[in-house]
């Protein structure tokens, strides 16, 4: 449709604590009843040379070793999620990293409280995006198909 964003690609992650937590449907339907389209899905238990260059960027950070130990202590499900606008879009939806900043109505604001529990990851800008992807899916595991909600214009 004319004046509609390019069609962004993003990583989620429900994070361990979200698993463990019974979360996965919560979260992925949020997503789901939004529009975004889920083109691909794996639960995982993320090793740590994964954990790793994932949080490269935090790498001097006084938490990366807390974090890196919390990402692999149980499995994630991470989503590769597809729609106009997907980045923001998502990030909006899951709300301030700080789960005490997050408005309610946003993931971490209706179900979190702590800072690295909390809940969901998701890539901050479409070059992480780029970069993050390929780390947990390759090219053959994405899906193709049509929202019904795709198919109105
Ligand atoms: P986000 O992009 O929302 O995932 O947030 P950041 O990249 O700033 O942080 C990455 C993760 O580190 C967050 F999920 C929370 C965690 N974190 C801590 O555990 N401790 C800190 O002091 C800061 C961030």
């Amino acid at each position: 449709m004319p004046g509609e964003a390019a069609k962004e690609r993003t990583l989620v992650l429900v994070k361990p604590d979200g698993v463990r937590r019974g979360l996965m449907g919560e979260v992925l339907s949020r997503y789901e009843r939004r529009g975004l389209k889920v083109v691909a899905a794996k639960l995982m238990q993320i090793p740590k040379d994964l954990a790793e260059k994932h949080y490269e960027e935090h790498k001097a950070k006084p938490f990366f070793p807390e974090l890196v130990k919390f990402i692999t202590s149980a499995p994630v499900l991470a989503l590769a999620v597809e729609g106009r606008n997907a980045v923001a879009v998502v990030r909006a939806m899951n709300g301030a990293t700080k789960p005490w900043e997050s408005a309610p109505g946003t993931i971490r604001g209706d179900l979190a409280l702590a800072l690295t529990p909390n809940v969901v990851h998701a890539s901050d800008s479409v070059p992480t995006a780029q970069r993050e992807l390929p780390l947990y899916f390759s090219e053959k595991e994405y899906v193709s198909y049509h929202r019904v909600d795709e198919d109105y214009f």
